[in-house]
């Protein structure tokens, strides 16, 4: 993980060549429907409403798509789906590489097809950008319930920074709670800024961890802690079921100690297996349990509601900095104003001043007219 903290750090963790190329539904489509055919939004929206995983592998490449004439149909999609979609349990899933979420995914996915459930899977996966490895390999550990007809397994996309990611993500949520989906499993590495966009758009936070010494409080931040709603120590089985269900205990005791708000609710901290199925259903009734609370004391609307706000401004920042990047008048003056920092002719505030005025030049033009009508 050492050699991602600068990617991570400068925000760019996901810059994979051509995001298409990666995904193997989006290449089905292709391939099964030769040349595309064009279709408008309003049909589009009708074939996701209607659960035609066809369509709904192609809408979600388009709200994947930060091309400009992409995002205004986007646009149009959304508004269309939005009214259909916010009634699925929207979960995330989050843990250190290799805790076994995503086996963990495919164990609890299947058993929620069994109890009537269609599951949507998702992923915000910084580690997918070095190889576009772990996107096969969640698929191949996602097998059993990727073949299944009632879940949907969408891996990470892979390209544009986190904000953008971000933003995908959470676009397919709608476009697959619009198309049935009633639950939405959104599996993320426990390594920093992904929990937080994740935890930005989900009503249950799971964190899975394991016994190995330390692991708890060494491997995850104390924020990922303070943000799980359920807590599972995983891998209990064979000789390490008894270990951890101390580990469990020791966490427990721990989740006490880091709060920095005594009074709320601390998450129930259980053990589980994907191999052998144990605690599975424990995990699920936790979630349950804590979304009905959410539920009973008008919290879940107060939660999403926050969300949206956050959201809101998020993207607005997303857009200007966006815009930044394209302004002509920033380019032409950035290599300028950066060298004479360095060199120390020029402060750093004064150099700020300068491009600022530069890019207000330059922000008539580069605000799309259109996105704000549509
Ligand atoms: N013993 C045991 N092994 C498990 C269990 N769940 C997963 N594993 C193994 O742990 C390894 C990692 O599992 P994954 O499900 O890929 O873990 P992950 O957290 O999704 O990993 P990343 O996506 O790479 O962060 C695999 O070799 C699994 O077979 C479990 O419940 N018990
Ligand atoms: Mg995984």
């Amino acid at each position: 993980m050492l050699m991602l903290k600068d990617e991570y750090e400068s925000g760019r963790l996901f810059n994979a060549p051509q995001m298409e190329t990666n995904y193997a539904d989006a290449k089905k489509v292709a391939t099964a429907a030769g040349p595309r055919r064009s279709i408008s939004v309003e049909e589009l929206a009708e074939q996701v409403l209607a659960g035609s995983r066809q369509h709904i592998a192609r809408a979600i490449t388009l709200v994947e798509s930060s091309r400009s004439d992409h995002r205004r149909i986007s646009r149009k999609l959304l508004r269309i789906l939005r009214p259909y979609s916010g009634k699925a349990i929207r979960v995330g899933v989050s843990g250190v590489p290799g805790a076994g979420k995503s086996t963990f995914i495919d164990a609890l996915g299947l058993r929620l097809i069994d109890k009537g459930f269609k599951v949507a899977v998702l992923a915000i996966d910084p580690t997918s950008s070095k190889t576009g490895g772990s996107i096969l390999g969640d698929r191949t550990r996602m097998g059993e319930l990727a073949a299944s007809d009632n879940a949907f397994v969408r891996p990470s996309p892979t390209s544009g920074h986190l904000g953008g990611v971000a933003r995908a993500t959470r676009e397919t949520m709608i476009i697959m709670e619009a198309a049935g989906f009633d639950v939405t499993l959104i599996e993320t590495v426990g390594v920093g800024q992904s929990e937080v966009a994740v935890a930005g758009m989900v009503d249950t936070f799971l964190l899975i961890t394991l016994a190995r010494a330390g692991d708890q409080l060494q491997g995850i931040k104390r924020g990922i802690l303070e943000m799980a709603d359920v807590i599972t120590v995983n891998k209990a089985d064979g000789d390490h079921e008894a270990e951890a269900r101390v580990a469990a205990r020791d966490l427990m005791v721990a989740m006490k100690l880091i709060s920095s708000d005594p009074d709320a609710p601390r998450p129930p901290v259980l053990t589980s297996s994907s191999l052998t199925g144990a605690g599975l259903d424990e995990v699920w009734q936790a979630i349950l349990d804590h979304r009905a609370r959410l539920e009973a004391d008008g919290e879940l609307e107060a939660r999403r509601a926050k969300q949206q706000l956050e959201w809101l401004w998020a993207l607005v920042r997303g857009e200007l900095e966006d815009a930044l990047k394209r302004s002509p008048q920033v380019k032409a003056l950035r290599q300028q104003l950066e060298d004479e920092v360095v060199s120390g002719e020029l402060s750093a505030l004064e150099a700020s001043a300068q491009l600022i005025q530069a890019f207000a030049r330059d922000v008539p033009m580069l605000i799309d007219q259109d996105e704000v009508t549509l």
